[in-house]
């Protein structure tokens, strides 16, 4: 638990929150980016056991990884990976963390309720590990055009790490469910600032809670979970959106009905219909809780406005990725796709993590280029040239063209 205290240390010297007078957290603001898009003035916030990240709120911490960091390894670092958290109180306060204070209870529609330290979990339940993206359902909302509401996020919502904890599933069965089970919900530590505000709980079918990839996790790439993506135990749902990955879990409930708290019945929904997509402006007739991610890639080795040389060859390289049915080919186009050709894919280090793909490019003539990366994964799912629209600017996976300059 060195890093609590260091970490705390730290904070204070810097004095962000004490300092300052703060219950809450607070980051440290340092420079100024800008996001691709209009209204797009970003403060770089530096946060206990972060790099500076994309500060998009404080309270709660919003925080999106620079997208540079996706062309340096597959695997996002811990310091780099994104924040995300609805309620005010968030992340909830260290003291209610400590290996001696914390404790998962799961109950409900189980005919032995437990409660179990983190360490008890670990040593009680097999340890299993997974590599898998995590991804905000909002992630790169603020390239719609027209704006939707919500938050402004560019391509940084989103990391791969190497999860590991023990299965929901085992937990789950030592608690024994009733035959009456079919929900499972999950509640954090967090919790509003105003009683009012509902607070952030979420619930899976019992089908998909007993699937051997959901995990119970305490560690993300070899190291304890940082404070501010769940220390000391979040869900990870393979193949799933973010909103579900649960930090801070210390309450699981099998109930014996649909579950209709706001962030099921009310938030994080999209329309029921297979693209999840409507006509722009109208309302969907339908609606159905966000579930499984599409299909995505990136183009990571050169940025919008990016300078390239005329006969110098250059590898051109990214990510592509979706919900664990695997990225059977990549397609890249460097003439705004006319042509397209299909890039290499690196090594694969599981169905539901990034994958690199790359493609020797050598610029024949100078002049303005638009390149493009589609992915298909195995069961034929494409990413379409224009994006597809829902209320909420949910699950964008369109080709997202980068324009660059051969000199
Ligand atoms: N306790 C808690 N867990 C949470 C949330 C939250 O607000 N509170 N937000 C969810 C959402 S919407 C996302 S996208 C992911 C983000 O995980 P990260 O902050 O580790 O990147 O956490 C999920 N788990
Ligand atoms: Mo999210």
């Amino acid at each position: 638990m060195k890093w609590i205290s260091s970490s705390r240390r730290d904070f204070l010297k810097r004095g962000a929150w004490a300092a300052a007078g703060l219950p809450w957290l607070a980051g440290q603001a340092q420079d100024l980016v800008q996001m691709p898009f209009e209204n797009g003035e970003r403060v770089m916030a530096k946060y206990p056991q972060k790099r500076p990240l994309i500060q998009l709120t404080s309270r709660p911490p919003q925080l999106e990884t620079p997208f540079s960091v996706f062309n340096e390894s597959l695997l996002t670092p811990n310091d780099a990976f994104f924040v995300r958290y609805h309620l005010t109180n968030s992340p909830p306060p260290q003291a209610k963390l400590q290996p001696d204070v914390f404790r998962l209870t799961v109950k409900g529609n189980v005919t032995t309720p437990l409660t179990l330290s983190v360490e008890e979990l670990r040593t009680r339940f097999e340890n299993v590990e997974t590599v898998a993206v995590l991804q905000c359902s909002g992630n790169s909302r603020g390239f719609f055009q027209p704006r939707i509401a919500g938050g402004q996020l560019g391509h940084g919502a989103m990391g791969c790490a190497r999860w590991r904890g023990v299965r929901l599933a085992d937990v789950l069965r030592a608690a024994g469910l009733e035959p009456t089970a079919r929900q499972v919900v999950f509640n954090g530590l967090d919790t509003p600032f105003l009683p009012a505000t509902p607070d952030f709980v979420k619930a899976l079918e019992v089908d998909l809670a007993l699937q051997p990839e959901l995990l119970l996790a305490f560690e993300m790439n070899g190291e304890p979970l940082p404070w501010l993506n769940g220390f000391p135990l979040r869900l990870v749902v393979p193949g799933y959106y973010g909103t579900y990955w649960l930090k801070q879990l210390s309450e699981i409930t099998v109930v014996d009905a649909e579950y209709k708290g706001f962030w099921m019945s009310t938030g994080y929904r999209i329309p029921d219909d297979p693209c999840a997509a409507i006509a722009p402006g109208t309302t969907p007739k339908r609606t159905v809780p966000i579930h499984r991610m599409n299909v995505r890639s990136f183009i990571t080795s050169l940025t919008d406005g990016a300078e390239v040389r005329v006969g110098t060859p250059v590898l051109l390289r990214g990510i592509a990725f979706d919900d664990g049915q695997g990225i059977r080919e990549v397609l890249v186009s460097v003439d705004g796709g006319r042509r397209w050709e299909a890039a290499s894919l690196g090594r694969s280090v599981g169905n539901y993590a990034f994958r690199e793909w790359t493609l020797p490019w050598d610029p024949p003539k100078g002049g303005r280029y638009t390149l493009m990366a589609r992915a298909t994964n195995r069961l034929g799912q494409s990413q379409p040239l224009e994006p597809l629209w829902n209320p909420a600017g949910y699950m964008r996976n369109c080709v997202e063209p980068v324009a660059v300059n051969a000199v």
